[in-house]
Order: C-alpha cells, then sequence, then structure tokens
C-alpha cells in the first residue's frame, strides 16, 4: 500500500511538473492573410483549428502582394497565403500536409495547393464531390516539385 501511494505521488508531482515545463501553448503559431471577401479561406481556417492549430487571421486588400512578398510562384498561387514556422502555406494544404512539413522540416520555402482543387479542405463541397489534387512544394527560387498527391 505504502509503494503504491508512493507511486502516485511519484507520478503526480512528475505530471506537474511536466504542466509547468510545457510551454503556453504548444499548438503551431500560424497567420492566414487573406482577403477580406474570401469565404473558402474561412472554411480552410477553420479546418486548420480543428486539427490543432493557433490560427491568427489578417485580412489584406492586396492578396497578390503578400504572394510576391512570401515568394509563392504564381504557378502555385490560390487564395490565401499562410505563415507557419519558417515555411509559407498557400492554398487548400490539408492540415495534415503542414504536419508533415513542420516534423520532417524539408529544405523548401514552403507548400500550396494551387488554385482552389474541388474536395480540398475548405472546398467541401455538399455533395462529397472530390477532384484529385497535388501540393507541391517550392524553393525560394520558386522552384516547385510534386509534395504529394491527394
Ligand atoms: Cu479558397
Amino acid at each position: 500500500m505504502r509503494t503504491f501511494l508512493l507511486a502516485v505521488a511519484v507520478i503526480l508531482s512528475g505530471g506537474i511538473w511536466l504542466q509547468a515545463q510545457a510551454p503556453k501553448s504548444s499548438k503551431p503559431q500560424m497567420v492566414v492573410y487573406k482577403s477580406p471577401e474570401c469565404g473558402c479561406c474561412l472554411n480552410w481556417i477553420a479546418h486548420m483549428k480543428a486539427n490543432g492549430f493557433d490560427v491568427k487571421t489578417v485580412d489584406v486588400d492586396d492578396i497578390d502582394k503578400v504572394k510576391r512578398t512570401y515568394g509563392v510562384p504564381p504557378s502555385a498561387a490560390s487564395c490565401h497565403t499562410a505563415l507557419v514556422g519558417n515555411f509559407v502555406v498557400e492554398g487548400h494544404v490539408p492540415a495534415d500536409a503542414v504536419s508533415r512539413m513542420l516534423r520532417e522540416k524539408p529544405a523548401i520555402a514552403g507548400i500550396a495547393v494551387p488554385g482552389m482543387p474541388i474536395g480540398a479542405p475548405g472546398m467541401e463541397m455538399p455533395g462529397g464531390q472530390k477532384d484529385p489534387f497535388a501540393i507541391v512544394a517550392f524553393d525560394k527560387s520558386g522552384k516547385t516539385t510534386i509534395y504529394e498527391r491527394r
């Protein structure tokens, strides 16, 4: 019994210690730039929040300027542009692909889902239609490669 109580005490104090060590928010912090009129952008933001991202939204009048600033190649452009860690996330990229990039930290500038494919996160249709799409990676020079196909 005494050993049991001791074990419980050790576990509890360990838990308190871990909590004290944890950063205030362990969620990945993301900033999303979008035009104020963009509805599907809001749907994608909801998707990212539902998957554990801490999202701050910034409405901008000139979203193309944001894309130029962060080096999104025109061929990879979509509606919204997001920053997370040292990476750029363009368009309706699935949250798990963003998480993989943050985990693996590849030598790229960011990933994008060019255009607005039907059925991508935030682009869901009432009938459940889903078009296949590619997630592309781009580097600082604007070169794109296929990151994943969905
Ligand atoms: Cu969109």
